[in-house]
């Protein structure tokens, strides 16, 4: 497709909730996938901007692992100090970095003794290990104290292991209303330090006086108005987060999530940035269209690649039904709104974690070539995960529906290398050996599907022509326990025919098989299309997630009654 300028019908300004309403523009709130394909990630979809006079911020914890490890050794503090993972091959690879390590060229991409070549004094403290993997809990459960030190202001979304989205409107009005910035006659020295996008900081100028003067300013409208009300409020929040737990962080206030996030990360460390809404469309033009949410893959390649979109700016040239006709109808109205800086999404009020998984990867020479060694990691991921979902039902009296497992593979001797190995889903049953039980037979099924009817011969336990380079387990559709449950023993009752019908054989977990659960009905199809947020960065995994804020002593001895409870409950039950 060829860019048609002439056709566009390019608005010059940014679009409010109503335009976008008025025009019939209001995405589905379903997802759809790009091309259609089942298994590929799913495409975004356009949602109407709720208002353009919310103050969402997005707040990131700076090296975030880093400053974890130097909180448990002060004496690292202010040295060049990284975070390496478990395997210990070339020193390690480095998946945190503090900013100290940056100021001499130490990257993530490198591994320990990479970083030692480049700076011989850098500190390298190894993530700590549990079931041969790296165990993220300490990380999980810094990050919970920060949360919950963020939410006393507003609705706040825990969005990854040390990022949190906060809707600050009502706080930012109630403020507005009842002190305004405007006629303060201090402002808090950290709010002084923000960076306002289009702000004209001339050489010379005093930058925090034209702060000042901005937040004061008696004619803004009202959405900025709002937005310096943000700066008081986030400014606070992170000194806050500072006193009671020591890590600083950095932060990006807007209208919008989309926009928030976008400026978070533009001055860190310890620093926070505003984008007021005239700032947006410089802010957008020259932004390289896959740094943006959702444009880092296949969508954003084609972008580049089909219609020679470079950044989002470029888009504007667009007209929304060429956008629809390239990408469907809510993809293309996505794209179009995103070269506006509309997104509507909300900020969910959710400090639990959507999900809970456990993986890990095993590159080049450790690929996993056997059956049993595959059962052996499983085993593995399967008790974190299962201690962790106790942990969930004992705290938080919530219960997860859906196991499912994801590897990466690779056949040897193939035409069709490309192929990925299909995630596997099931309804998820409680107790370690039966997630271990099923994760492995989603493994098998999976293999199955992946080697193809004829295409790996198995000798005994040793497979030909594949290799499994990464796997991973995650519970999903976690729900709390309806309220008006008496007991837990109760509620797994009500359930046992539904978590257990579908499990009979492990043919089935290849079948569309529609369950009853508390939740709906729903399907599990053979490859399930919505990965948990589960990256293998190096050789282990990382998982973007959350655990309730527990101490971890505590959390041991309330697993360990949990899952003594649990299985008393499920022998006498089954
Ligand atoms: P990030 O927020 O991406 O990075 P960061 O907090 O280390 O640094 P920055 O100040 O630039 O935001 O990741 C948060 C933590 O997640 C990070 O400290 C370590 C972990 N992580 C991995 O384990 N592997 C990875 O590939 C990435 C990107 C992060």
């Amino acid at each position: 497709m060829t860019k048609t300028i002439t056709e566009c019908r390019v608005a010059p300004r940014f679009y409010s909730r109503n335009d976008v309403l008025r025009s019939g523009r209001a995405g589905t709130g379903h997802y759809r996938r790009f091309g259609g394909k089942r298994g590929e990630r799913a495409m975004p979809v356009a949602k109407p901007e709720s208002s353009d006079s919310r103050v969402i911020a997005h707040v990131d914890m700076d090296c975030f692992y880093v400053q974890v490890e130097q909180r448990k050794q002060p004496q690292l503090r202010g040295l060049p100090t990284a975070v390496v993972q478990y395997n210990e091959w070339k020193g390690g690879a480095l998946i945190a970095v503090s900013y100290e390590a940056r100021k001499f060229g130490i990257k993530r991409s490198m591994r320990g003794e990479e970083a030692k070549e480049v700076c011989p004094q850098v500190q390298l403290v190894q993530v700590p290990v549990a079931r041969g993997k790296a165990d993220l809990s300490g990380y999980r459960n810094a990050g919970s104290e920060v949360v919950s030190i963020l939410a006393r202001r507003g609705r706040c979304e825990r969005a990854s292991i040390d990022e949190v989205y906060l809707d600050l409107t009502d706080a930012a009005e109630m403020m507005l209303a009842d002190n305004p910035p405007q006629g303060m006659e201090t402002i808090d020295e950290e709010a002084l330090k923000s960076h306002i996008l289009g702000l004209n900081n001339e050489d010379g100028s005093d930058v925090k006086e034209n702060v000042r003067k901005w937040i004061h300013r008696h004619n803004a409208d009202h959405r900025d108005k709002l937005l310096a009300c943000g700066i008081l409020i986030v400014a606070e929040l992170r000194m806050q987060v500072l006193k009671e737990t020591e890590f600083t962080c950095s932060a990006g206030i807007a209208h919008n999530k989309m926009l928030a996030k976008l400026a978070s990360g533009m001055n860190k460390p310890a620093q926070q940035t505003v984008v007021p809404f005239s700032s947006v469309k410089g802010l957008l033009d020259t932004l390289p269209i896959r740094k943006m949410k959702q444009l880092g893959g296949k969508l954003g390649i084609s972008l580049q690649m089909d219609i020679g979109v470079n950044t989002v700016g470029d888009l504007l040239q667009f007209p929304e039904e060429k956008l629809q006709e390239r990408y469907g109808i809510n993809t293309g109205t996505w794209l179009w709104n995103i070269a506006r800086g509309i997104s509507g999404e909300e900020v969910e009020g959710r400090l639990l974690p959507k999900s809970h998984g456990s993986g890990k990867t095993f590159p080049g020479p450790r690929a996993l070539k056997t059956v049993p060694a595959v059962q052996h990691w499983l085993n593995q991921l399967c008790e974190e995960l299962s201690e962790r979902l106790c942990s969930d039902l004992d705290q938080n009296k919530r219960i997860a529906h859906t196991l499912t497992l994801h590897a990466r593979a690779y056949k040897s001797s193939d035409s069709d290398s490309q192929k990925k190995f299909p995630s596997k889903s099931c309804p998820l049953r409680y107790g370690t050996a039966k997630i271990q039980e099923d994760a492995f037979n989603l493994f098998q099924a999976g293999l199955r599907e992946y080697i193809g009817f004829y295409g790996g011969k198995t000798r005994g336990s040793h497979c030909r022509g594949w290799g499994i380079t990464s796997l991973s387990v995650s519970a999903s559709k976690i729900v709390p326990i309806p309220s008006g449950t008496c007991s837990i023993a109760k509620y797994f009752h009500g359930q046992s025919t539904s978590h257990f019908s579908s499990m009979q054989s492990s043919d089935n977990l290849n079948t569309e098989a529609t369950l009853s659960l508390p939740s709906g009905s729903e399907c599990y199809s053979e490859v399930n299309l919505s990965e948990p947020k589960i990256d293998f960065p190096k050789e282990e995994s990382w998982i973007k997630d959350t655990v309730p804020d527990l101490d971890l002593q505590e959390q041991k001895v309330n697993f360990l009654k949990t899952k003594l409870l649990l299985f008393s409950f499920l022998q006498i039950l089954f």
